[in-house]
């Protein structure tokens, strides 16, 4: 599997964000809450595979249905904001196992 490090992509550099820094929680978090865009409090698959195209995911798709098996803890195919801090943990792991 290919590896792929978000913090060279362009569109994090044109972010101002530091090159070699790895995402912190909050800048996670806080694309999460922004992928809402229905604004309805929980995020839908279409709403994470956004979410994952930022955090430089070449899988999205993949990327959202691995997510949702280990988050979705009540099996709804929704993140709530109870089950988002799961979320949170896996995109960390996935961003360590990659840098
Ligand atoms: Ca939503
Ligand atoms: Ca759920």
């Amino acid at each position: 599997m290919p590896v792929f490090i978000p913090i060279r992509d362009p569109e994090f550099k044109s972010k101002g964000l530091p090159q070699n820094i790895a995402m912190t929680e909050k800048q996670i978090r806080d694309i999460l809450m922004k992928a809402d865009s229905n604004g309805d409090g929980s995020l839908s698959k279409d709403e994470l595979k956004k979410a994952f195209k930022e955090f430089g995911s070449r899988m999205p798709c993949w990327r959202v249905s691995c997510c949702l098996r280990k988050a979705d803890t009540n099996r709804d195919g929704k993140i709530s904001k109870e089950e988002i801090d799961l979320v949170v943990d896996y995109v960390l792991a996935w961003i360590e196992s990659k840098n």
